[in-house]
């Protein structure tokens, strides 16, 4: 799928300001496609594609989770999590989408997954260090992106679960999942 064809699917679904959020991801992960040697094509369309059901209503994200294969345990988590999974769940039924690399750094790019792919990494960073994010510790894994992609990974990863922490929240099994894999990389634990 080329960017044109992308874009045409994902802007009706956004409001102005993700769709900016939307190609700042795309221009960070482009970046980030080179640096590490993934395809450009998937980088940019699963960039493009990540938010797509970010405006869903929470109660249609809901019948999507029950009558699909999508993991039921979502249901017991907060629905800010929801537009992940479901999005590409819904590229895949409302427009075919079936390249399975793309659709999974779409499900994953908010809480990411043991042995995250590159392209899962990508997504997830440029997500979170796309020019328009400024919260605490972000100028730390913008600097680490570039390096050492896993330990940016990690890096986010930490900061979510401190934040959630912080703010009293339920935190899904994979965004720990995925911390603990990645923190065997960069302690080289067991
Ligand atoms: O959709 P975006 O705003 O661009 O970014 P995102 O898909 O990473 O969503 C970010 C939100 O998701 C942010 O408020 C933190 C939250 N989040 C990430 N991991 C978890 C989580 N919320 C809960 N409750 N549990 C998680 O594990
Ligand atoms: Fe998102
Ligand atoms: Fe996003």
């Amino acid at each position: 799928m080329n960017r044109d064809e992308a874009i045409r699917i994902v802007k009706p679904q956004l409001t102005d300001e993700r769709f900016e959020h939307t190609l700042r991801v795309a221009d960070t992960a482009l970046e980030l496609s080179e640096c590490y040697g993934v395809s450009s094509e998937q980088a940019e369309e699963a960039a493009l594609l990540h938010d797509y059901a970010k405006y869903r209503p929470v109660e249609e994200m809901k019948r999507w989770i029950k009558s699909t294969t999508l993991p039921k345990d979502l249901l017991h988590f907060h629905s800010e999590l929801w537009h992940a999974p479901v999005g590409a769940k819904m590229l895949e039924l409302e427009h075919g989408i079936t390249d399975q690399s793309v659709l999974d750094a779409v499900a994953f790019h908010t809480t990411g997954r043991v042995g995250m792919t590159s392209l899962d990494m990508i997504i997830f960073i440029a997500d979170y260090i796309e020019p328009g994010r400024s919260f605490p510790g972000v100028g730390e894994v913008r600097a680490m992106a570039k390096q050492d992609i896993r330990h940016a990974c990690w890096l986010a990863l930490r900061n979510t679960i401190s934040f959630l922490l912080d703010k009293q929240s339920q935190i899904y099994p994979n965004t720990f999942y995925a911390y603990n894999d990645l923190t065997n990389y960069v302690k080289g634990g067991h």
